[in-house]
């Protein structure tokens, strides 16, 4: 939402209405954009809270929800809302298409947990596939559509979608991303909390990968600036690699990190939509194709626009700690990149 104008849409069309303005700031319009956004694996643990949010937000006009399971139930519980997103549910294949037609935004957060017997090359497999046939699918009814990967191992699920999208011939970099922003939710949280900040107020950069070692938490670049010593750094720095298996830990056997997730995912839509709205300044940290460093995907932050995950605003300059990290991740992350390319291209 725009500070300084707010606008309302009537039935004829948008009045900007202008509250007191700083002498510089322009006139902008911020009638919200018809927004139709897509969940893929919309009544999972994510899938569900994340529609919710999302039919909370102003700019989206179509919220349309894709599943293999309770899709009509989810959707029917969310119209009832009286938020002016419509919703349409979908359930199985037959019905992507009419999902994914034309959207502008489109999030998966589909997968299928393990399950006895399961060997890793089983569990990797399952998502590896759900990923590519969804984003098969959006390559056929939305090119356009800039997609937002939340499905693990996102370290190689992203390659994987954007061999698909070349495979089809409409790979953007500028429009692919693993949602990396749970990352920096979290150390924004632990940050203000180890030193009594204002949590709204807080920003530290993530980069890297999505799990375990790959993710490397710059502290040093927190802003407002804050300074740890040795040894509290490093445990932060775990606590925040290691933050998904606090919270399974916690829920017992019940599951992972959901809630948290939804509300990171509808940040990064959020900040999406408001950008490709024409919204300037909209920053977040995002896994994309990069050449920032030897690994081909790197999550930095990005500065979003219209044309979507625009310009790689890069590592900036990182404490002999952080560069020490970064080494440490990179045999890993290269080798969740390949794996995703071979499981495409073999
Ligand atoms: N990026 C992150 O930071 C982050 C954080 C937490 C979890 N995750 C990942 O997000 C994914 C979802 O997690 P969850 O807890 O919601 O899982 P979940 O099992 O509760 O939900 C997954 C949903 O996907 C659906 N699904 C299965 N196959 C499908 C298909 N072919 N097409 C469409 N939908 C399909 C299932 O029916 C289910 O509703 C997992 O891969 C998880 O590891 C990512
Ligand atoms: C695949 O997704 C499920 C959730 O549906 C998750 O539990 C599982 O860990 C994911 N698999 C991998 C390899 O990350
Ligand atoms: C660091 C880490 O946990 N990386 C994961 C990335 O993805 C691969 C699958 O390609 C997983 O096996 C790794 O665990």
């Amino acid at each position: 939402m725009g500070l300084f104008a707010w606008t309302v849409c009537f039935a004829l069309g948008c009045v900007t209405v202008q509250e007191s303005y700083p002498v510089s700031s322009v006139s902008k319009s911020v009638c919200p954009q018809n927004a139709k956004v897509a969940v893929l694996g919309a009544s999972g643990g994510i899938g569900q809270p994340l529609s919710l949010l999302l039919k909370n937000m102003p700019k989206v006009s179509h919220l349309s929800l894709y599943d293999i399971a309770n899709t009509p139930g989810v959707a029917a519980d969310l119209s009832h809302i009286e938020t002016r997103a419509k919703v349409t549910g979908h359930q199985g294949p037959d019905q992507l298409q009419d999902c994914v037609k034309g959207a502008d935004l489109v999030l998966i957060p589909a997968g299928v947990p393990r399950k006895p017997g399961m060997t890793r090359d089983d569990l990797f497999n399952t998502n590896a596939s759900i990923v590519r046939d969804l984003v098969t699918a959006c390559a056929q009814g939305c090119p356009n559509a800039v997609i937002g990967i939340i499905t693990n191992p996102v370290n190689s699920t992203v390659p994987i979608a954007a061999e698909v999208l070349k495979k089809a011939g409409v790979y953007d970099k500028q429009k692919l991303a693993g949602v990396t922003s749970l990352d920096v939710v979290r150390s924004n949280t632990f940050v203000a909390e180890a030193k009594g900040l204002e949590v709204a107020k807080v920003d530290v950069p993530v980069i890297g990968g999505h799990s375990g070692i790959t993710i490397i938490p710059l502290l040093s670049q927190a802003n407002p600036s804050v300074s740890f010593p040795e040894e509290e750094r490093e445990r932060l720095t775990k606590r925040i690699q290691n933050a998904g298996t606090e919270v399974v830990e916690a829920k017992a056997g019940a599951g992972s990190a959901t809630l948290s997730m939804a509300y990171a995912a509808a940040r990064f839509a959020d900040k999406m939509l408001e950008a490709l709205d024409g919204g300037e300044g909209q920053v977040e940290c995002a896994y994309v194709e990069s050449t920032e460093t030897e690994a081909k995907y790197f999550a930095t932050p990005i500065l979003l626009g219209k044309k979507g995950l625009e310009k790689n605003l890069g590592c900036g300059k990182l404490i002999d700690y952080e560069v020490k990290l970064l080494k440490e991740a990179m045999d890993e992350l290269n080798s969740n990149i390949k794996k995703g390319e071979d499981f495409v291209n073999k």
